[in-house]
Formats: structure tokens, sequence, C-alpha cells
């Protein structure tokens, strides 16, 4: 008997020895120290031993249990950090690799131009106007002067939705709206898109333009002139010459294109200007007729307006040929501003 306990810790050592997971070494616990196990078979046939062994016999057999339930809790502990060692080797990082770059947006050419127009009209004292999109036909022409036979209505030019409402071709009409609610001082921008229904190498259906406004007692080309002179010095540089052309607007009377010495080849000629001279925008007096349509009046208001496109202006300050660029979404070329 007491030779089997020696032989059972020996046997009971190998096989943990040799036990790879948490359910063998269980298999063996059982084995051993069980309620049907080899020891604790032993200790419950002490009672069948001579009384002299008995305390003998019951000490080894209780050393031994001892003995293998140490060794049962070391083999776990073991296979423990065997475990642990290999999550933490399948969990490996190369934290001295270089991380991956997040890709960057920004803001379009468009939206950063018209950001910057926005942003000198501001330090200036204007406001920003805000109007619809869809908008009808009387704020979009007939308030602004232009009779139901002018070719700016004409349905090559114009989105019509219905007979009333069209597509706003120019922002013009938010600056009537404008005017409709508020009497002068007035001293607005009217920035955002605008459709017309035309698409060539220099035209699109949508593009952006933004138009001023200022109306009150005593202005005059003059004032015109300063504001614009401002504007173009702090847009395209303080050395940009700019000179007036007179032109027609049915809303504006007297009217001018303003054009700027060419960025290209700074007013020699070249293949962009021909003259030396680029159209950047229109401009003009208001006409007293606008007037009697928001019930401002004439004899004493007078103001200027003016408007100019976004993707032309674009185009100009950034030497691009192709408006089409603009539209297409190539992250080739929209990274490049
Ligand atoms: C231009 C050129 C000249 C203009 C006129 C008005 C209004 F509402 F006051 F009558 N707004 N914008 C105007 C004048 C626009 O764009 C080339």
């Amino acid at each position: 008997m007491r030779e089997a306990l020696d032989l059972w810790q020996q046997e009971a050592v190998q096989e943990l020895t040799s036990a790879q997971s948490e359910q063998e070494v269980t298999q063996i616990r059982i084995k051993y120290l069980g309620r049907k196990g080899l020891i604790t078979g032993a200790l419950r046939e002490i009672g069948s031993l001579p009384p002299a062994e008995r305390r003998r016999f019951g000490q080894k057999a209780n050393q031994i249990k001892a003995f293998i339930e140490k060794a049962i809790a070391d083999r776990l502990e073991e296979l423990r950090q065997v475990k642990v060692a290999q999550e933490l080797e399948a969990a490996w990082v190369d934290v001295t690799l270089p991380g991956r770059r997040p890709l960057f947006g920004r803001k379009h050419p468009l939206t950063q131009v018209l950001d910057e127009v926005v942003t000198i009209f501001i330090r200036l004292g204007f406001s920003v106007a805000e109007g619809p999109e869809i908008e009808l036909d009387y704020y979009n022409f007939e308030a602004l002067n232009i009779p139901k036979d002018h070719p700016a209505r004409d349905m090559q030019d114009t989105f019509y939705l219905s007979d009333e409402v069209v597509l706003r071709t120019h922002t013009s009409p938010v600056q009537v709206r404008v005017m409709e609610q508020q009497s002068p001082p007035v001293r607005i921008i009217a920035p955002g898109k605008v459709y017309r229904c035309d698409a060539d190498i220099t035209h699109t259906p949508m593009f952006h333009q933004v138009e001023g406004l200022v109306v009150d007692e005593g202005i005059s080309f003059a004032d015109l002139k300063g504001v614009l002179e401002l504007f173009v010095t702090q847009f395209f540089g303080p050395e940009t010459r700019m000179r007036f052309r007179p032109s027609y607007f049915p809303f504006t009377e007297p009217s001018a294109e303003v054009d700027i010495q060419c960025v290209i080849c700074q007013g020699k000629g070249c293949a962009l200007c021909h003259s030396g001279w680029l159209e950047i925008l229109g401009a003009g007096m208001v006409d007293p007729a606008v007037y009697s349509f928001v019930n401002y009046d004439p004899e004493r208001f007078t103001g200027f307006a003016f408007g100019m496109g976004i993707e032309r202006l674009t185009m100009l300050k950034y030497g691009i040929d192709n408006i089409r660029l603009f539209f297409e979404n190539d992250l080739r070329f929209l990274r490049q501003f």
C-alpha cells in the first residue's frame, strides 16, 4: 500500500508534466484526488489497516495528497503563463512602423475663392444676403427692368420651371428682395449658385456669382470705382491695373465692364488676353427704374451694383484653362489648391 502511494506520486508528476491543457490537468486531478480518486480511495481504506499502521499511513497519504495538489497548481500556473505568452506573441505590434496618413480634405477651389471675395467685401463693410435659387420671374427679370422681349429672358438662356418660376440666372433677385424689405442705406453682397441654359468650353449650366449693391444718399460712380479698385488690388495684388469700358445692362445706367491688366502677360498681349486686358466684372449705377419696383425714392437715393463670376475669377487667379475641371472632382486637380 505505501509503495503504491509513492508510485502514484511519481506517475502523477509525469502525467502533469506532459499535460498540455487545463482539461488534461482536471482529468489528472479527478484520477488522483477526485471523489473516487486513487489517493482519496487510499485515505478511505485507513480504517481497514491494523491500528499501529494507521497513523503513519495517514500522514504519508496526506503528504502525497498535498504534494499532488501543489503539483497541479504549479502546472496550471505554467500552462497559464504559456497561454499569456502565446497571446502576447500573436498580438505583437511594431510600434516603430510609420503610421498610415489619414486623407485630408480641403475646400473646393471655387469655395476658397468665393470665401476670399466675401471676406474682402465684409472688411469693406458689406453684409452677406442670400435668397432662393428657384426664383419668381418677377424678381429675376421684371423688377430688374428686364422687359419681356429682352434677349436675357430668351428660352435659350433661362431654365423655366413654369410660366412664372425660373432657376435664377443671376443673384440680383436677392438684392431686389433685400431692397423690398429694407430702406437705404443698403450695403450687401449676394454670393451663390446661378443657372443658365448653355454649356460650351467657357460655360456650364450652373456657376457661381457674387453681386454687390450699395444704395444711400449721395452714392456716386466714384464710390463704385473706389470699392472695385480696393477689391481688385486685394484679390489680384497691389500692382493690378483696372479699366472701365462703357457697356449696357437693363438694370444699371450708366453701365460698365471692368477689365484688369492681364495676369499672364502684364498687359503686353498674349494668347489668353489678346488685348493685354481681361474682363472680370460688370457694374453700373442702379437704374431708377429698379427703384420704382422697390419703392425707393430715386430723387433721394442713388446706388451702384456690380456682378462677377467666381469660376472666371478662379481661372484667372490660378491660370486654369478649362472650366469643366471644377466639376469633375478629380482629386489630382483639387489637391493642387
Ligand atoms: C451685374 C452688373 C451690373 C446688379 C444690379 C443689381 C440690382 F439688383 F441692384 F439692380 N444687382 N446686381 C448688377 C449690375 C449686376 O452683373 C454683371
